[in-house]
């Protein structure tokens, strides 16, 4: 999906709906808090959007990607699955790797499961349903990299994690905070945050052996516009209709795990 571009840059595979958030990005108070956008770019045939490496100014990065909200997939993609459901064999054996006793004996039997119910499973094995977000991986500097955080879901779980991410630093976590607490602040500002549904969205968290540490907002491949005058909260409960994300909620429950962490 990714690909090295030039000094201090990287090129994500081109998708329009991401292209139009980061142009309305442009003038929004949620501007420095994602990554520099320069445009799109065409290599060996494939468009590509063309943005500031996050990493460039690290000595030998940690990275965490946390995605944000209590729902992962497009309201679209429930529809679409409830009048033509397609069960796919790729997802049920993601489902089994994790939890045999996950796919029904229905799904068992087409060895299928759908898109939304594969998403909806992942959700509530993490702690996205219960928290408003979840670990999805890691990058050590020492070039390990973990995404087995699939069924990482206690707020216990959670604090174990980061603790090992920052490898017992509290100061690291207390630098993570502000950050966080700027972007919750900035998040409040948006307009853009206002009028979008924000999902699939991750905060990216870096830091390294300096203690420079910083997050990021990422991921807009999946935000979306709502109609002409609406307006999302970000901390109600979704229901099937009002489009809600949980994004803020999310966010609290995160700013309040890593409170934790740098009390324990
Ligand atoms: C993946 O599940 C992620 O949810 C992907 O989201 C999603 O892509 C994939 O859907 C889904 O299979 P696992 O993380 O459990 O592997 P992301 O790209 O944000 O990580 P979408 O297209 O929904 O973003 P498919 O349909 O690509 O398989
Ligand atoms: P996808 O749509 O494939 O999920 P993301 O935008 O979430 O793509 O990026 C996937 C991963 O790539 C992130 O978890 C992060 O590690 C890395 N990444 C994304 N954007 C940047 C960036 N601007 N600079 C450095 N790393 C990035
Ligand atoms: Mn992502």
């Amino acid at each position: 999906n990714f690909k090295a571009a030039d000094e201090g840059n990287i090129l994500k595979k081109f998708s329009e709906n991401e292209m139009q958030c980061f142009e309305k990005l442009r003038d929004d108070a949620l501007l420095p808090f994602v990554p520099g956008y320069h445009g799109t770019v065409e290599k060996d045939g494939e468009s590509f959007l063309r943005m500031t490496d996050l990493l460039v100014n690290f000595d030998l990065p940690n990275v965490m990607d946390c995605k944000m909200g209590v729902r992962t997939y497009l309201e679209e993609e429930l529809v679409r699955a409830r009048e033509r459901p397609k069960p796919r064999e790729d997802l049920y054996k993601k489902m089994v790797e994790v939890d045999s006793g996950g796919p029904t004996p229905q799904e068992h039997s087409q060895q299928g499961v759908t898109k939304p119910r594969y998403m909806q499973w992942r959700e509530t094995m993490s702690s996205t349903n219960t928290l408003g977000f979840r670990i999805e991986g890691i990058k050590k500097c020492d070039g390990t990299c973990r995404t087995n955080f699939k069924k990482t879901r206690s707020k216990q779980d959670v604090i174990q994690v980061f603790k090992d991410f920052v490898g017992g630093n509290v100061d690291i976590i207390k630098s993570y905070l502000s950050r966080l607490t700027e972007i919750q602040q900035a998040l409040k500002k948006s307009e853009f945050f206002k009028q979008h549904e924000v999902i699939g969205s991750s905060l990216l968290f870096i830091h390294d052996h300096t203690r420079k540490a910083q997050v990021w907002i990422i991921d807009f491949g999946k935000t979306t516009a709502l109609p002409e005058g609406q307006t999302l909260n970000h901390d109600i409960p979704w229901q099937e209709g009002n489009r809600e994300d949980g994004y803020l909620w999310g966010l609290e429950n995160l700013i309040h795990t890593l409170e934790s962490v740098s009390s324990e």
